[in-house]
């Protein structure tokens, strides 16, 4: 069976993607714990909500296809989103704070950080994209895998989840002028994040 034939057999599939569940779970652990310590300490939750997600056989095959990766069970080690992790903080200082306590865990190395918040995407869209390696632990020992996180706002994801709906994968079929209005909506979320920020800050008498 060659890898295609693989990942289309559901069984085969949900076989291979165990490990991968597995850190899921790992980093959903380290995650709420992060945020329980936090509301614990301050009386203060600042993970709104974790979503994930096992990448789709359709899009792991595309992608390494599009990276021109040979079709081979070896390769998927090479993709750093077969795993991913979605995870939406309420404040933009709750994404760098979170980041850095999940960073200082000693079995987790950062592999790669796109900071797509400080440097938004020309189509509007902001996150802060972590590429980690996780330890899991299976029956034949120990496995390193890449899993990806991705950390934004409330009001950043309602950006991208409705942007994604729009036109994101179909880019081609839509004119300049609704991409330009997308990139205002962003701009628009980004100042509206801001001044939530800071009203949340003077209400709590925080400086910042
Ligand atoms: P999925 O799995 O369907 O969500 P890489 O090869 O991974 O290093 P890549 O793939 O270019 O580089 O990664 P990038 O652009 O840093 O991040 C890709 C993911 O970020 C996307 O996953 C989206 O979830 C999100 N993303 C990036 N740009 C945009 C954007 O303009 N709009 C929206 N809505 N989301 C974006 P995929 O590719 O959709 O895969």
């Amino acid at each position: 069976m060659d890898l295609k034939d693989e990942l289309n057999d559901h069984k085969t599939f949900w076989k291979i993607m165990q490990p991968y569940r597995q850190a899921i779970k790992v980093m959903k652990m380290k995650l709420e714990s992060i945020d329980d310590e936090l509301k614990c300490e301050n009386g203060y939750s600042p993970i709104h909500n974790i979503q994930s997600r096992i990448k789709s056989p359709e899009s792991i095959i595309d992608k390494l296809q599009r990276k021109q990766y040979p079709l081979e069970r070896q390769s998927l080690e090479k993709l750093n989103d077969i795993a991913g992790l979605r995870v939406i903080c309420h404040y933009i200082n709750d994404i760098q704070y979170i980041s850095q306590l999940l960073i200082m865990h000693d079995d987790i190395i950062l592999v790669k950080k796109m900071n797509y918040i400080d440097y938004p995407k020309d189509t509007g869209y902001r996150s802060l994209h972590l590429v980690l390696e996780v330890p899991v632990y299976l029956k034949s020992g120990k496995m390193k895998l890449l899993v990806e996180i991705q950390m934004r706002t409330i009001a950043m994801d309602f950006w991208a989840s409705l942007e994604h709906e729009i036109l994101y994968k179909n880019k081609d079929q839509v004119s300049q002028d609704i991409c330009e209005e997308l990139q205002q909506c962003a701009s628009c979320m980004a100042l509206t994040d801001l001044q939530m920020q800071k009203i949340y800050q003077k209400v709590h008498k925080k400086d910042g």
